[in-house]
């Protein structure tokens, strides 16, 4: 397999997953992220295994975004697969209680970061007339729960970015789908609570949450179909969860 993959966010959780489940397959990976040690201590492990190259940047930062990607080298310049995964909540308040500063990091992150990012690959893939987008969004994006308002806005707007890119990407053969996890055990909920591990770990306590790695399988096989055959948009939850709100926590 020597396709080339570029994963935004990949230091961590589903996108440091899915890197290490790619590393093994033999793809080429281009691996993002802000913070540089994580990726030089990736860029060390899955070089064993296939050949890394590691893109430091804030998606938020368009010019950084551009930059980074435009210096890409020769042989890592032909990107077959992009998932864009980069992204978190930032905070679980009420709406008049919600802070702007936490409002601004989830829309800049969680939607134009993907889109800065997705305006510089996608010129690549219609020059290749092929490509695979996989957009990480949420079951956030299919619901709205208590106190979750912006960060619900946020993958409610990649829900629809999925789609117009699919619609516009038609006509250049290029495969675009969203996957939804429910609750993935992740640094999710410590970026959410800004460091508070406490109530982090309880979100996940009392159940099995799904883990990162079930996240990249099925993005593996997301990617491993048929050319012709495009998932398009999947929800994915643990068995115990059965919405935002419902999650049996006896099980
Ligand atoms: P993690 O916090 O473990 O990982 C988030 C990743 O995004 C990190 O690699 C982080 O890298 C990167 N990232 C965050 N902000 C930026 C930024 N400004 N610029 C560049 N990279 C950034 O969380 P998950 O793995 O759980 O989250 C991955 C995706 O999955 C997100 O889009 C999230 O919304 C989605 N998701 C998560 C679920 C869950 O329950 N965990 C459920 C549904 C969807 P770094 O800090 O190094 O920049
Ligand atoms: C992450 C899942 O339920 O915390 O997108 O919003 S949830």
């Amino acid at each position: 397999m020597n396709e080339t993959v570029f994963i935004t966010g990949a230091t961590s959780g589903i996108g440091k997953a899915t890197a290490e489940l790619f590393a093994n397959h033999k793809f080429k990976l281009i691996l993002c992220g802000r913070r540089q040690e994580r990726l030089v201590h990736l860029k060390e492990q899955l070089g064993a295994l296939t050949t890394v190259h590691t893109l430091n940047f804030d998606v938020r930062d368009k010019d950084a975004v551009k930059k980074a990607i435009d210096s890409l080298p020769e042989e890592f310049s032909k990107i077959s697969i992009l998932i864009n995964n980069a992204g978190n909540a930032h905070g679980l308040d009420t709406i008049q209680e919600g802070s702007i500063t936490d409002w601004d990091a989830m829309l800049d992150i969680n939607v134009k970061g993907l889109l800065y990012v997705s305006k510089a690959i996608i010129p690549k893939m219609i020059t290749q007339n092929k490509g695979h987008i996989i957009n990480i969004g949420s079951t956030a994006g299919k619901e709205v729960y208590p106190r979750g308002n912006v960060y619900c806005a946020s993958k409610h707007a990649v829900d629809a970015i999925n789609q117009g890119m699919r619609i516009d990407l038609n006509q250049h053969g290029i495969r675009v789908g969203a996957l939804n996890p429910g609750l993935v055990e992740t640094e999710f909920s410590q970026v959410r609570f800004k460091g508070d591990d406490e109530r982090a770990e309880n979100v996940y306590k009392g159940f099995q949450a799904l883990k990162p790695e079930d996240i990249a399988d099925i993005i593996l096989f997301t990617v491993t179909r048929p050319y012709h055959v495009n998932i398009a948009d999947l929800v994915v939850m643990p068995t115990a969860q059965a919405s935002s709100t419902i999650v049996n926590k006896t099980l």
